[in-house]
C-alpha cells in the first residue's frame, strides 16, 4: 500500500492481539450506545447534514480492494474537509481478511468519530438470521482459540447497536439491502419490528412493478413503484444500497437506485469494484455524483 495514511491504519490493526481485543470491542461499543453525542441519531436511523459523502457497498473481507479505493478517492483529504464516508455493510464473511477488515473499519471510525458510519449488511446478522455462508465464527476460533466465543458474543451485540440506515439533508437514503414493501414510512425504520430490519437488510430491487418473495429465501423483490412511492411519501431523492454482486455500481429503477459493490475476487464474477463521492447538502441531480473504481488488473498490480 502506497498511502500512508492508511498503512499506518493497517499497522494499528495489527495492534489489536488476543490480549487487545475484548478491550477493543467493549470500547467500540460503548461507542455505538454514545452515538447520539455525534451524530442526529434517531433510533437506528441517522441524519447527516453537511460535507460530501464517500459511500461503499459490500467489502466482504476484501481489505486489499477497500484500501487501494479509499486511497483513490484521497479519504485523508476528504476527512481534513469534513467529508463523511458511509458503509453500507457486509463487512466478513468469505476470505482470509475479514477480522482485518472489521477490525480496521471500526479503527476508521473511533478514530473519526463525527464522521464515519457503518451501517448493518445482513452479515452482520441478528441471531435469529444467520446468513448463509457465516464464517466469520470460523475465522475468529482459528484466530483466538481460547476466546473465540466471548469474542464472537461481543461481535453479535454490537450489530445488534448498528445503525440500519441514514438520510443526507439532500435526501439521499443509504442502507445495505433495501426499501420495505410493508412499512412505507422512513419513520418506521427507527425502531423496526423483525420484519422490517429483515427486509431493509434482504431486500433487491426488480424491474417488474409490484413486489414477490425473494429467491434468497428472505425478503422480498420490489419494484419501481414501489420505489418511486417510497421516495415520493418521505421526500427522498435517491437510494444508494449494497446487497447485490454488481460490475462495480449500478443504476436501477430510473436512476432511482444505485447498487455500489465494492470488493473483487471469487466467488462473485464482477472485475471491477467501485464507491461513489456524492454531496450530502445540495439537493441530488444525476451527475452529482463521482463514481470512483479500480479494476482487478489494477488491485493484482498493486499488490504484487
Ligand atoms: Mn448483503
Amino acid at each position: 500500500m502506497s498511502d500512508e495514511y492508511i498503512a499506518k491504519l493497517l499497522r494499528s490493526i495489527r495492534s489489536i492481539d488476543e490480549t487487545r481485543i475484548m478491550q477493543f470491542l467493549e470500547e467500540y461499543k460503548a461507542y455505538l450506545i454514545d452515538m447520539k453525542k455525534y451524530f442526529d441519531q434517531r433510533g437506528k436511523l441517522i441524519y447527516l447534514f453537511d460535507g460530501d459523502g464517500l459511500i461503499i457497498g459490500d467489502i466482504h473481507g476484501d481489505i486489499a480492494t477497500i484500501s487501494i479505493l479509499l486511497e483513490k478517492a484521497d479519504i485523508k483529504n476528504h476527512l481534513t474537509n469534513n467529508g463523511k464516508v458511509i458503509f453500507l455493510g457486509d463487512y466478513i464473511d468469505r476470505g482470509p481478511y475479514q477480522i482485518e477488515t472489521i477490525l480496521f473499519l471500526m479503527t476508521l471510525q473511533l478514530s473519526h468519530k463525527n464522521q464515519i458510519i457503518l451501517l448493518r449488511g445482513n452479515h452482520e446478522p441478528p441471531r435469529w438470521l444467520i446468513p448463509y455462508p457465516h464464517d466469520f465464527p470460523i475465522y475468529l476460533r482459528s484466530r483466538y482459540p481460547n476466546r473465540w466465543r466471548k469474542i464472537y458474543e461481543l461481535f453479535l451485540e454490537i450489530f445488534d447497536n448498528l445503525p440500519i440506515a441514514c438520510i443526507s439533508k439532500s435526501r439521499l437514503l443509504m442502507l445495505h439491502g433495501g426499501i420495505s414493501v410493508k412499512k412505507t414510512s422512513i419513520q418506521d425504520y427507527q425502531y423496526p419490528d423483525k420484519e422490517t430490519l429483515t427486509e431493509i437488510l434482504w431486500n433487491d430491487p426488480m424491474n417488474e412493478e409490484g413486489y414477490i418473495p425473494s429467491y434468497r429465501g428472505v425478503g422480498y423483490l420490489f419494484g419501481p413503484d414501489i420505489t418511486h412511492k417510497f421516495l415520493d411519501k418521505n421526500e427522498l431523492s435517491i437510494i444508494i444500497r449494497g446487497h447485490e454482486p454488481v460490475n462495480g455500481y449500478q443504476y436501477r429503477h430510473n436512476g432511482k437506485i444505485i447498487t455500489l459493490f465494492s470488493r473483487l475476487g471469487p466467488p462473485y464474477m464482477n472485475n471491477r469494484a467501485s464507491i461513489i463521492k456524492i454531496p450530502l447538502d445540495e439537493p441530488y441531480r444525476k451527475g452529482v455524483e463521482e463514481i470512483i473504481m479500480v479494476t482487478d488488473e489494477e488491485v493484482k498490480n498493486v499488490l504484487n
